[in-house]
């Protein structure tokens, strides 16, 4: 197979040599091979960038908000019309199983995108306060850096609503998932955006995110990643007192009460962490039951796991592809090995390579028991499809299992009726909670309490992210 080679870099509107000579090895994780080289940015390359960001931050963020609506509509469009490509990227460049690439890697940013041009019709930018006029006015210069586990719905979910709010973006992707990148900066180039307003810089983090991280004419990081690397640009944002939104990871509990439906909830749990190889970060990693009901729980978990056969992500009828690279299965197998040795029990999977797939970076999506509170499994973030099932004795043991643990992104609640679920998800310190199986909304404020971040994605939160205000006071 033919291996693309880009030396571009999406600079002020054109696609321009890269001011490096080095490149990223773009692998497909189902077969291991290289498909693409894509240039290694550094330093210069984001230099670039940010100046042709900051030339056309004025007029972008003085423009009315029907002139960005109209560019909005265009790259909507052209999100709509590219579906199969973004799906043959993501599947190609991720591992991501064409079923699920296709129903929400493409299509869920999709709708992101569709929900910002009615958000921002809506939106008033302008409001009055007694005898003062608040402007809502655009953050500036928005520096994106995102990672490779949804590759487009990261991207979007930060450049639709910097745009719609009048920022200007300078992008670094996931050095793993450079291509569907390079697919959504043609689609913003074919939509028209006037020169600068997005701008896409291609590298590995330690050089080219932590160039455009530290850049002084960045006025904002939005940061989707790793707990460490978000830790690092919030402290380097707080040197510059640069505003920053973190996204950063999980390690969810599903809390299933008793008198709850308890083979709904397990299946939904394990299909909740198995998708997308685990490699969520809001993904429900801990599967909290009644002792009573933990034998009963444990059957059910095992059953509902034996539809998750990893196999070739371009197989319509696969529900499990690879991890993302050989470091993510690593750190994956060295978790279960860590899980076993302190005592917790496989019930399904395992640390093993899978015997039927020798090539691929493949993981066997786990069903661990007696999994305590102790365990590295229980307090780290996995990205894998693992998910571990711990018991408690009543409510309170619950809340302070499902309490304890340095993140806060999401969770689920899952109880005999919606008022019982809704008193205990109040007590959760998460962000998100889905009540008895409630479905995903993409206009509500996605993001976490205590280490899983700091702001919110998606709706009209995610847009007010990136404004700040100004207020003039009148005589009275
Ligand atoms: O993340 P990194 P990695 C978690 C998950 C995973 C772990 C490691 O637990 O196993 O992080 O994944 C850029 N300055 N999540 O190593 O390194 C990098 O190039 C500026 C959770 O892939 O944080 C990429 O674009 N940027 C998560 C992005 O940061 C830097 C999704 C994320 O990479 C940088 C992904 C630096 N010094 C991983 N170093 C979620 N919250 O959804 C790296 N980057």
């Amino acid at each position: 197979m033919s291996v693309l080679s880009f030396t571009d870099q999406y600079i002020g509107g054109k696609w321009i040599p890269s001011a490096s000579a080095e490149t990223v090895e773009v692998l497909n994780p189902a077969t291991e091979q290289v498909i693409a080289l894509v240039p290694a940015g550094g330093a210069a390359d984001v230099d670039a960038a940010v100046a042709a960001a900051r030339s056309a931050a004025r007029a972008w963020g003085a423009s009315h908000k029907d002139y960005r609506l109209e560019f909005l509509g265009h790259l909507v469009t052209k999100l709509a019309e590219a579906q199969p490509e973004l799906v043959e990227t993501v599947v190609a460049e991720l591992g991501c199983p064409v079923g699920f690439a296709t129903a929400v890697q493409a299509a869920l940013p999709l709708g992101v995108a569709e929900s910002y041009l009615r958000i921002l019709a809506d939106y008033e930018f302008e409001e009055q306060v007694g005898n003062s006029t608040v402007y809502h006015e655009p953050a500036g210069v928005v520096g994106a850096i995102t990672p490779w586990n949804y590759p487009l719905h990261q991207i979007v979910a930060k450049v639709v609503p910097a745009l719609a709010a009048g920022c200007v973006v300078v992008l670094k992707p996931a050095e793993d998932t450079p291509l569907t990148a390079r697919l959504f900066a043609r689609l913003v180039d074919e939509a028209g955006f006037p020169p600068g307003v997005f701008n896409l810089v291609t590298g590995i983090g330690t050089a080219a995110g932590a160039a455009l991280a530290a850049h002084p004419d960045v006025d904002m990081v939005s940061f989707t990643g790793s707990t460490a690397v978000g830790r690092q640009i919030a402290e380097q944002a707080g040197r510059g007192v640069k505003r920053v939104a973190l996204e950063l990871g999980g390690k969810s509990a599903c809390v299933v009460l008793p008198g709850a439906d308890l083979a709904k909830a397990v299946n939904v749990a394990v299909a909740n962490v198995f998708n997308n190889s685990g490699q969520t970060c809001s993904a429900w990693t801990r599967l909290l039951v009644p002792e009573e009901q933990y034998a009963q729980v444990l059957t059910l978990a095992t059953e509902a796991a034996a539809k998750f056969v990893p196999g070739d992500p371009t197989r319509p009828e696969t529900r499990v592809g690879p991890v993302v690279n050989a470091k993510q299965r690593e750190r994956v197998r060295g978790y279960l090995n860590d899980a076993v040795g302190e005592g917790a029990r496989v019930l399904v999977g395992g640390p093993q390579p899978p015997e039927h797939l020798p090539t691929g970076f493949y993981v066997r999506p786990t069903v661990l028991a007696d999994v305590t509170t102790d365990m590295a499994v229980a307090r780290e973030e996995i990205f894998g499809p693992v998910i571990s099932v711990m018991s408690f004795h009543d409510a309170e043991d619950a809340l302070r299992i499902a309490n304890a643990t340095e993140y806060g992104l999401a969770g689920a609640v899952w109880a005999a009726d919606d008022n019982e679920a809704v008193a205990f998800a109040r007590r959760m310190d998460t962000g998100q909670v889905d009540i008895n199986g409630g479905r995903f909304n993409l206009a509500a404020p996605f993001g976490g309490y205590k280490g899983s971040g700091i702001g919110r994605e998606l709706g009209r939160f995610g847009l007010e992210e990136y404004l700040q205000t100004k207020s003039l006071q009148f005589r009275v």
